[in-house]
């Protein structure tokens, strides 16, 4: 019997499979900087400026940004990845990592968005890093589109809004899929697709015109984009069938407020609103919901016949997610009236949970939550390529930096995310955000650090750019070395 304990207890311990991908996520736009380099044309991310609140007003309107001296531009050198990546390799590499996932900038591949050939100085870099990554044994996970549709498309078409951009971006898409066939098998096609309606300039490169209604066109572009995503599916497939094409999610679920079966149906709504983009590229059609859920909103979609079967003929191998919190709704509007906005997704304050220092929730049990949602609605594998704390860094005299509240946040959410596989969820893999600090998408600065290598540079653009290893940087080692049972 305790011959039989010991097993079962080694088993239970063993939850990960041999072959699970840790490893950790950048994204270009936030890295790489060199934001003219090798005929790169611009992104919506080089004309907006550092600092929270001048971002946030920017972002609102990238026409306004477009035509504004902000001054400081992050993007521009950001921590200098272009340049530095074979260095930060070989970092990644000391962790022991399986898998990075990064993003490849569609304007250093067509510049303008809409040209017909692409550049080839763009593609040389990208052949350069992903052939280094597969030097290194470790395996590239490419995000297509992440916050950076050419700027150029957005003055000439207004971005997603104009259906044309699907055609630009499956000329895009081709081109990579033949490119890195037999080197890159995992892909996003877009990442965190609903952000469109949170953030739309960097989700769809919207800008919106006087007096329009803004979700019509957020949907719209939405339903451009979800063909888009299938087209994507469809061609990786032809060439290449062994081409895993996921889906990206910002995802977290969203709580009811109290048992009041209002505030259960509003936190229904909620999960709908995210889930709906989902339910569209892993089940091929839009759910049944959708209709009163948009004729709600005063949205009309045009949707082809074309489309339609393009949609369901070409759903996702796999359902990538980023998890930082879980969120809160209620159905009073009294109540709603103390909602929170912690960057793009409002929340009401969950009492039983912490917040970060920008007011995130901190909520790991969440995570596995998420994972069982996720995979009872889709039964398809996931990936969580996105989870992590951003936090101020303070740098000790003897150069140290004792990141032990990354080390907690992350050790809990791991925890979790084993309980989820152990619920049975079929888990790919697990990329933490930033694992080398970068520029921060929602507020453009330097001092909301997530990575495990810490980066020499601060809120004003000043600094060395030199890397040195912050204290999470071996913890995560031994827990990749230990397929995560050393927490
Ligand atoms: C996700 C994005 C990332 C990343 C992360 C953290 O929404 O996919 O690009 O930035 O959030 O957000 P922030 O940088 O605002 O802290």
């Amino acid at each position: 019997l305790k011959d039989i304990n010991i097993n079962w207890r080694e088993k239970m311990k063993n939850t990960l499979p041999k072959d699970f991908l840790w490893g950790g996520a950048i994204a270009a736009n936030q890295c790489e900087g060199a934001y003219l380099e090798n005929g790169k044309g611009l992104s919506p991310v080089d004309i907006l400026p550092g600092g929270p609140k001048l971002r946030n007003e920017a972002l609102e309107d990238v026409k306004k940004a477009m035509n504004t001296d902000y001054g400081y531009y992050p993007s521009h050198i950001s921590i200098d990845f272009f340049h530095k990546f074979k260095e930060d390799i070989k970092l990644f590499k000391e962790m022991g990592f399986k898998c990075l996932r990064t993003s490849i900038c569609w304007a250093r591949i067509f510049p303008n968005g809409d040209n017909l050939e692409p550049n080839e100085e763009g593609l040389k870099f990208y052949d350069a890093l992903i052939d280094e990554l597969i030097k290194n044994n470790i395996e590239p996970v490419i995000t297509i589109n992440h916050f950076d549709t050419p700027l150029e498309l957005t003055k000439k078409y207004g971005g997603w809004k104009d259906k044309r951009l699907i055609d630009f971006y499956a000329r895009y898409c081709e081109v990579l899929f033949k490119r890195y066939k037999g080197k890159v098998k995992y892909w996003m096609t877009f990442n965190e697709i609903n952000i469109i309606l949170h953030i739309p300039s960097f989700g769809g490169g919207l800008v919106f015109e006087e007096g329009e209604n803004k979700k019509q066109v957020m949907y719209q572009s939405a339903h451009h984009q979800l063909v888009a995503s299938a087209l994507a599916t469809k061609i990786g497939h032809e060439i290449d069938s062994e081409n895993m094409i996921g889906c990206m999610l910002a995802a977290g679920t969203v709580y009811p407020n109290t048992c009041n079966p209002n505030d259960i149906l509003a936190a229904q709504a909620a999960n709908r609103e995210n889930y709906f983009f989902i339910d569209v590229q892993s089940k091929g059609e839009y759910p049944s919901y959708s209709k009163r859920m948009l004729e709600e909103l005063g949205v009309t979609l045009e949707i082809s016949e074309d489309e339609k079967k393009i949609l369901k003929e070409h759903t996702v191998d796999y359902i990538g997610f980023s998890y930082y919190s879980s969120r809160l709704r209620s159905a009073d509007p009294e109540v709603m009236k103390n909602i929170k906005d912690g960057n793009a997704f409002a929340s009401l304050t969950n009492p039983y949970l912490k917040e970060s220092e920008w007011g995130w929730t901190i909520d790991p049990t969440g995570l596995r939550i998420t994972m069982n949602e996720l995979y009872d609605r889709y039964n398809k594998p996931l990936f969580i390529v996105e989870n992590g704390l951003g936090a101020i860094d303070k740098i000790e005299t003897d150069g140290s930096i004792n990141d032990d509240y990354r080390i907690d946040y992350l050790r809990q959410h791991i925890e979790q995310m084993k309980e989820g596989v152990k619920d049975g969820v079929n888990l790919l893999g697990y990329t933490p955000w930033g694992c080398i600090d970068l520029v921060s998408a929602g507020t453009g600065q330097m001092s909301k650090r997530y990575g495990f290598i810490y980066v020499d540079k601060d809120d004003d653009g000043n600094g060395t750019l030199k890397r040195s290893k912050k204290k999470s940087f071996n913890w995560y080692k031994n827990v990749i070395s230990s397929n995560g049972d050393e927490l």
